[in-house]
């Protein structure tokens, strides 16, 4: 090796050194990592579980998450969501055994909702839940212990090492951390695909992952967990395309031939519903979120839960002092801004409550993420589903 060429590999090693460890860069950063420098992780792998709804886009997500070295999946726990538990279940086993994977546990989650009935959303998912593309029964079976304390159990062997990646309603969550009190202290961090701060998906207010269980999401945005939010402001901008199904179908590696499966009938199931855009791959976004946070921006926010609204249950609402009408100049000192008070509805005369103040300062609970780098996601996205494993 020259030294012209020894200088700029130790030049590009200190590059990939610090990219990859500014893990909440604020703004895009050059890209790091070409596809398959990745398979030599510099750090051990992250141990995380997969809270899901499978689901069109989870069944992508699961798959990302199954063919990236670096996670160590503890494991998967379905949850009634897009479709109910008897398909979010089994699906979420199919693409286990897909992936080769079946060392990954995968435990029983929630039927319905915390207090609510439980709304699916076939009419996006389709009645199977991966968009009308039929795979065999799974053979694997579920592990004994219910969702919640699988994941007690995990959190509990692993104090501060354990992402909870969340791409369904956060009912499993929820439970967990209601039936021990210590649980959220000692979870690392979690990352949802969930919420939104520009209107909602299935309401005008709210984003369909909280609108189905609003009481356990706002369990969870004040539970303490440092939280990213991968909301609606962000994953509608990553529909999948012809074009990335085509490169899905070229990828000669089963995992590859079943999400270019799962992506066509998706597609096909859209125009048939008559939407005009193409499936959103809202929760591969999560998980890449998790991946390699360089291909979002985030800011920081208070985020709360409409859980009362007749209309808007499952509402996020984001808090901020340098966001929105409220926004504070930044010379006016450090002093203002964290000072601003988080305000609700204004008191009935029935209630108790004689100010709109809930909180007198304003603490963020979660990083938003509010623009995303759309073409690298797919980069990856693709790139690992049909790359070599
Ligand atoms: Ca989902």
């Amino acid at each position: 090796m020259n030294s012209k060429k020894k200088a700029f590999t130790l030049m590009r090693r200190e590059f990939v050194t610090s990219s990859t460890s500014a893990l909440m860069a604020s703004s895009f950063t050059p890209r790091a990592l070409a596809f398959g420098e990745s398979s030599q992780p510099a750090r051990a792998p992250s141990r995380v579980i997969i809270d899901t709804d499978p689901g069109v886009d989870d069944a992508l997500a699961l798959l990302l998450a199954m063919r990236s070295p670096e996670l160590k999946i503890e494991g998967i726990t379905p949850v009634a969501g897009n479709v109910p538990l008897e398909l979010t279940l089994p699906n979420a086993l199919r693409m286990v055994e897909i992936a080769g994977r079946t060392d990954i546990p995968v435990a029983v989650g929630a039927k319905a909702p915390l207090v609510r009935r439980l709304v699916s959303a076939a009419y996006a998912h389709g009645e199977n839940g991966l968009g009308g593309a039929v795979f065999p029964e799974p053979k694997t079976k579920p592990v004994a212990e219910p969702a919640p304390e699988f994941i007690r159990q995990v959190v509990r062997k692993y104090p501060h090492e354990v992402t909870l990646i969340t791409i369904g309603p956060l009912t499993n969550i929820a439970t967990a951390l209601n039936g021990d009190a210590e649980l959220a202290g000692i979870v690392k961090s979690l990352v949802m695909m969930g919420g939104s701060l520009s209107g909602g998906n299935i309401t005008p207010a709210a984003e369909f992952n909280i609108y189905v269980d609003p009481e356990a999401a706002r369990i969870v945005f004040q539970s303490g967990i440092p939280i990213t939010m991968v909301g609606l402001d962000v994953t509608r901008k990553t529909a999948l395309t012809e074009d990335y199904v085509r490169q899905l179908e070229a990828g000669q590696n089963p995992v590859s031939q079943a999400a270019a499966k799962i992506a066509r009938s998706a597609i096909a199931h859209n125009r048939q519903q008559g939407f005009a855009v193409d499936p959103h791959m809202h929760d591969s976004l999560a998980v890449a979120a998790f991946l390699d946070p360089s291909l979002l921006k985030f800011e920081d926010y208070y985020v709360d839960v409409e859980t009362a609204g007749e209309l808007t249950a499952g509402e996020t609402l984001g808090y901020s002092p340098v966001a929105g009408d409220l926004r504070r100049r930044s010379d006016a000192g450090n002093q203002t801004a964290p000072n601003m008070p988080i305000r609700g509805s204004a008191p009935t005369l029935a209630s108790t409550r004689t100010s709109p103040v809930l909180r007198d300062k304003f603490v963020p609970n979660a990083k938003v993420a509010v623009d995303v780098d759309s073409a690298r996601f797919f980069e990856l996205l693709i790139g690992r589903l049909a790359g070599k494993p």
